[in-house]
C-alpha cells in the first residue's frame, strides 16, 4: 500500500479531532486530523510512516487526558511517592504498549484498515527508544509499567539522550557500531515541559557566608528542561510520567558581542557544551574527557531531579510551610545502581545550603528518603571517582561526601572497635595516594536506609561478601528484590496467539495483572487438546521469526528444527563462548557422521545475538567468531539440514519481543556467582521456552517454579567457583578431549582466516582475569555438552517437550515485575495505591 485510497474509501472520513473516540470511525477521523493538524510532513502521501505518527499522536491525545488527571490526584491526595532515578531506561516501542494497556487494539486496528492500513505494519514504523544498555534499563522500563498498573503514585527521572545505545551492523571485520537517531524526526510520546526548568552547575567554588553557612558559586550554569513521557497502566486510568531532562544553556549565555564580532564558536559555547551532555548515552570513559562528561551526566540528573522533587513536596502544600522531617512521609528516592548516588550528597546540600537545615537534620532527612539497588558483583562495574575530578567538578559535594566519611569513621571507632580493622576497606574515600576515589557503593550503603540485591543468590552473595562488614552494623539494612518483567509487553502483547490460548484455558484473561494465576495451567500440562493449541501457536511464532531472520540476515532457517536462542550483551562471563564452542563441536561430530547417523539428530537453529560495548576487544572477537562460524556451517551442504548457526545483528527490545515467542531453548549460561539476575530468562521462560543454564542470578528460583525436570542444568555452582579457580592456577585443570577438539578446530582455521589465538588463548594459563580461563568456560564444557545432548533426546519426544513448554509457562508467575514492584512499595518505599476515581 502507498497512500490510503487503495481499500474501502478513506477519502470519505472526515477529518475531526475525537480524542476520546472509542468506535472506529471516530478514531480514523482523529488519525487524519493528525495527519492534517499536526502536520509533520507534506500533505500528498499517507503512507505507512505517516499514518504511524498520526495514529500515535491520536493515542497520545487520549493518554494526555489520563494523564493529566493522574497528576491532580495526586496533586489533591498528596500521597507519598516513589522517584525511581536511572541514567538508562530501555523502553523500546509504544505504540503496540499504550493501546494494549488503553485496551484499544481492536478500534485502532479497525481505524486503521478504514485508512487502507495494517496496525502491524504501521506499529513497525516506529523506532526504538533505546535509552539504555541492557537489562538494568530495561527493568527500569518493566518496573514502570508495573508502578502505573499497580496504581502506584511513582515516577521515572532519567536523561534524554539525543542517541541512545548504537546500532550494529555486521560486517566481514565484525561488529560496526552507528549512531541510533531515535529523534531523527521526532517522538510523538515526549512532551517538552518549557515551565519547568532548573539550573544545574558545574566548577566554581564554596564560599563560606557571615552567618558560617555554605554556598556553592560561580562555575558554569546549565538549564534542566523536562521532557515528559506518558507510562499508561494495563486497563486503569493511571498514568504516570518519566520525567527525561535535558541540557540547555540560557539566551543570556549566548554572547551577541561575540557573534557579531564573527567569533561564532565562543559566542555559543555554553551552548555546545550543554548539547554534550545528553548528546550520547554513556559515552566511552577510557579518556579523561569522557570520564568528566559521564560524571556530569551523573550530576545533571540528579541536581535536576531532587530539585524538582522538591518543589513538588512545596507545591502540594502550597501555601502552607511544611516541616522537613515530612519530607521522607512523602518522598521515596531509589538509585538504580550507583549510577545516580550524587542524589545523596545534592539532596545534603539542597536540605543544608538552599534550605537552611542543620547538618544531624539534613542527614535525617537524606538517609530516610534514598535507597539504593546493586546490579552487580563484578568489580570494574563498581563505580569509584577520582577525588580531584569529584573536587574539581562538585566541589560542594565532595566537602559533604568528605562529612560523611568523617562522621562514619568516628561512628565505627565509637561505637564498633571490632571494626577498625575494617575501615579502610568500608570508608566511602580510598587515599590510595596514586589514585585517591570516591567509592560510590559504599556512599550508598552508608547514607541509604535500604540496600537491595535483585536475585536471591546475588542478594545472599552481597551480604556474605561484597558488604559482609555493613551486615554486622546494619543487618535490616539488606534485603532481597528478586526481579520480575511485565507481563503486557512480555507475553500479552508479543505473543497474543498464546495468550488467547491462556486465556480460554484458565477461563479469565485475569493473569495479565496476576501472574500468579498460570499455575492453573498445569492441570491441564497433559490435555491433548492444550497440546495441539500450544504446539501451534508456538509454530505461529516460530514462522514469524523465521521471517524476521530472513528479512534481517536474507537466511533461510526452518521452523522445525529446534530454536535455539541466546541473546543479551556480548561479555566474557556470559560465555557467549561456550554456546559457540558447543556449536563448533557439535559441527565436528555432524561432518564426521554417516548420512543415516546424521538423520537420527535433533535438528537444530542456534542464533546468537547482543551488543558488545565498542572497546572490548575479546566481546568483539566473539561475535566475529559467531558470524564465521555461522558462514561456514550454514553453507556445507553436508549438515546443512541439521545445523545452523545465526547471528541476529543489532539485538535491542523490539527484536526480543520477535525472537523470544518464537524460541524454544534458550541459554542463559554465565559463570555461577557472576550474573546478578538476568531478565531474559523469565521472558523465555514465561514464553514457554526452556532454559539451558548454571545455577546463577535468577536460573535458581526459575528452576525452583518450573521444576527442576523442566530444567537443563549444568555447570560449577556459585560456592565452587573460587575454588575451581586456585586449583587452575595450581596447574590442577584437567581439560576434557571435547574441549581441546573444539577450540583445536577453531585454530586449525576451519572458520575463516582471522586469527582466533588471542581469543582462545584466553581460555588457556594458569591465572589472571581475563587470563587462565577465568570465567571457567573448561570446566564447565563438558558437562554442557552432555546436558545439550538429554535436551536433544527430549526434543525427540514432542509431548514430553511440549508439557515441558507448558509447565515453564505455568511456573513463571513469580516473575511478574507486579510482584516485584508490590514488594518494593511495601517493603522499601512504604508507598501505597493512588487509584485514579
Ligand atoms: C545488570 C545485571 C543483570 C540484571 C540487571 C537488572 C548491570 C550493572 N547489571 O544480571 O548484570 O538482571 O542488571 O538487575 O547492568
Amino acid at each position: 500500500k502507498t497512500n490510503g485510497s487503495s481499500k474501502n474509501t478513506p477519502d470519505k472520513i472526515p477529518v475531526t479531532a475525537h480524542p476520546l473516540a472509542e468506535d472506529p470511525s471516530d478514531i480514523a477521523s482523529n488519525i487524519k486530523y493528525h495527519a492534517q493538524y499536526s502536520p509533520h510532513f507534506s500533505p500528498i502521501k499517507f503512507e505507512p510512516e505517516q499514518a504511524y505518527y498520526a495514529a500515535a499522536e491520536s493515542v497520545r491525545d487520549r493518554l494526555i487526558q489520563q494523564w493529566n488527571e493522574t497528576y491532580l490526584h495526586y496533586h489533591k491526595v498528596d500521597p507519598k511517592q516513589t522517584y525511581y532515578l536511572s541514567m538508562e531506561f530501555l523502553q523500546g516501542r509504544a505504540l503496540t504498549n499504550a493501546i494494549g494497556n488503553l485496551d484499544i487494539q481492536d478500534a485502532y486496528s479497525s481505524a486503521l484498515n478504514k485508512l487502507g492500513h495494517e496496525l502491524e505494519e504501521i506499529t513497525e514504523q516506529e523506532k526504538d527508544m533505546a535509552l539504555g544498555n541492557g537489562g538494568l534499563g530495561r527493568l527500569a522500563s518493566c518496573f514502570l509499567d508495573s508502578m502505573a498498573t499497580l496504581n502506584l503514585p511513582a515516577w521515572g527521572y532519567g536523561l534524554r539522550y539525543r542517541y541512545g545505545l548504537f546500532k550494529q551492523r555486521i560486517s566481514k571485520a565484525g561488529q560496526e557500531e552507528m549512531a541510533e537517531d531515535w529523534l531523527e524526526k521526532f517522538s510523538p510520546w515526549e512532551v517538552v515541559r518549557h515551565d519547568v526548568v532548573f539550573p544545574v552547575r558545574f566548577f566554581g567554588h564554596v564560599e563560606v557566608l557571615p552567618t558560617g553557612s555554605r554556598k556553592w558559586v560561580d562555575g558554569e550554569v546549565l538549564q534542566a528542561l523536562a521532557y515528559d513521557i506518558p507510562i499508561p497502566g494495563y486497563k486503569t486510568k493511571n498514568t504516570n510520567s518519566l520525567r527525561l531532562w535535558e541540557a540547555k544553556a540560557s539566551s543570556q549565555d549566548f554572547n551577541l558581542f561575540q557573534f557579531n564580532d564573527g567569533q561564532y564558536q565562543a559566542a555559543a559555547e555554553l551552548h555546545a557544551r550543554a548539547q554534550q551532555i545528553c548528546a550520547v548515552l554513556y559515552p566511552g570513559d577510557a579518556t579523561e574527557e569522557g570520564k568528566l562528561l559521564r560524571l556530569k551526566q551523573q550530576f545533571f540528573l540528579c541536581s535536576a531531579s531532587l530539585q524538582d522533587i522538591i518543589s513538588r513536596f512545596k507545591e502540594r502544600k502550597e501555601g502552607t510551610k511544611r516541616d522537613w522531617s515530612e519530607f521522607p512521609t512523602k518522598v521515596a528516592v531509589q538509585l538504580n545502581d550507583t549510577h545516580p548516588t550524587l542524589a545523596i550528597p545534592e539532596l545534603m546540600r539542597l536540605l543544608m545550603d538552599e534550605e537552611g537545615l542543620g547538618w544531624d537534620e539534613a542527614w535525617d532527612v537524606t538517609s530516610r528518603t534514598i535507597a539504593y539497588t546493586n546490579h552487580t558483583v563484578l568489580p570494574e562495574a563498581l563505580e569509584k571517582w577520582s577525588q580531584v575530578v569529584m573536587a574539581k567538578l562538585l566541589p560542594r559535594h565532595m566537602e559533604i561526601i568528605e562529612e560523611i566519611d568523617k562522621r562514619f569513621i568516628e561512628m565505627i571507632k565509637s561505637t564498633r572497635p571490632d571494626l577498625e580493622s575494617k575501615i579502610s576497606d568500608m570508608r566511602i574515600l580510598d587515599h590510595n595516594p596514586n589514585k585517591p576515589v570516591v567509592r560510590m557503593a559504599n556512599l550508598c550503603v552508608v547514607s541509604g536506609h535500604t540496600v537491595n540485591g535483585v536475585a536471591q543468590l546475588h542478594s545472599d552473595i552481597l551480604k556474605a561478601e561484597l558488604f559482609a562488614d555493613y551486615v554486622s552494623i546494619w543487618p535490616n539494612k539488606f534485603q532481597n528484590k528478586t526481579n520480575g518483567i511485565t507481563p503486557r509487553r512480555w507475553l500479552r502483547f508479543c505473543s497474543p496467539e498464546l495468550s488467547q490460548i491462556i486465556t480460554k484455558w484458565l477461563k479469565t484473561d485475569k493473569w495479565v495483572t496476576n501472574l500468579d494465576l498460570l499455575v492453573g495451567l498445569r492441570e491441564f500440562a497433559d490435555n491433548p487438546e492444550l497440546h495441539a493449541e500450544w504446539d501451534s501457536a508456538k509454530m505461529a511464532n516460530k514462522q514469524r521469526l523465521a521471517q524476521y531472520i530472513l528479512k534481517v540476515t536474507g537466511k533461510t532457517i526452518d521452523p522445525n528444527t529446534l530454536f535455539d536462542i541466546q541473546v543479551k550483551r556480548i561479555h566474557e562471563y556470559k560465555r557467549q563462548l561456550l554456546n559457540i564452542l558447543g556449536a563448533v563441536y557439535r559441527y565436528k561430530k555432524l561432518k564426521e557422521m554417516s548420512p543415516e547417523e546424521r538423520k537420527a539428530t535433533t535438528p537444530r537453529t542456534i542464533m546468537i545475538g547482543g551488543k558488545a560495548f565498542a572497546t572490548y576487544t575479546n566481546a568483539k572477537r566473539i561475535v566475529k567468531l559467531v558470524n564465521d562460524v555461522g558462514a561456514v556451517v550454514n553453507t556445507d551442504p553436508e549438515v546443512n539440514d541439521y545445523l545452523k548457526v545465526v547471528f541476529v545483528p543489532n539485538y535491542n527490545v523490539s527484536v526480543a519481543e520477535v525472537l523470544i515467542p518464537g524460541s524454544e531453548l534458550s541459554q542463559h549460561i554465565s559463570t555461577a556467582g557472576m550474573e546478578a539476575s538476568g531478565t531474559s530468562n523469565m521472558k523465555f521462560a514465561l514464553n514457554g521456552c526452556l532454559i539451558i543454564g548454571t545455577l546463577d542470578g535468577a536460573n535458581v528460583e526459575i528452576r525452583e517454579e518450573v521444576g527442576e525436570e523442566n530444567f537443563f542444568l549444568f555447570g560449577a555452582t556459585a560456592d565452587e567457583v573460587p575454588k575451581l579457580r586456585k586449583d587452575r592456577e595450581n596447574g590442577l585443570f584437567k581439560p576434557d578431549p571435547r574441549y581441546e577438539e573444539a577450540k583445536e578446530f577453531i585454530r586449525s582455521k576451519a572458520f575463516g582466516s582471522y586469527d582466533y589465538n588471542p581469543l582462545l588463548d584466553s581460555l588457556e594459563g594458569n591465572s589472571g582475569y581475563g587470563r587462565g580461563d577465568y570465567f571457567l568456560v573448561g570446566h564447565d564444557f563438558p558437562t554442557y555438552i552432555d546436558i545439550q545432548q538429554k535436551v536433544d533426546e527430549a526434543y525427540k519426544d514432542r509431548k514430553r517437550w511440549i508439557k515441558m513448554s507448558i509447565l515453564s509457562t505455568a511456573g513463571s508467575g513469580k516473575f511478574s515485575s507486579d510482584r516485584t514492584i508490590s514488594q518494593y512499595a511495601k517493603e522499601i518505599w512504604k508507598i501505597e495505591e493512588c487509584r485514579v476515581p
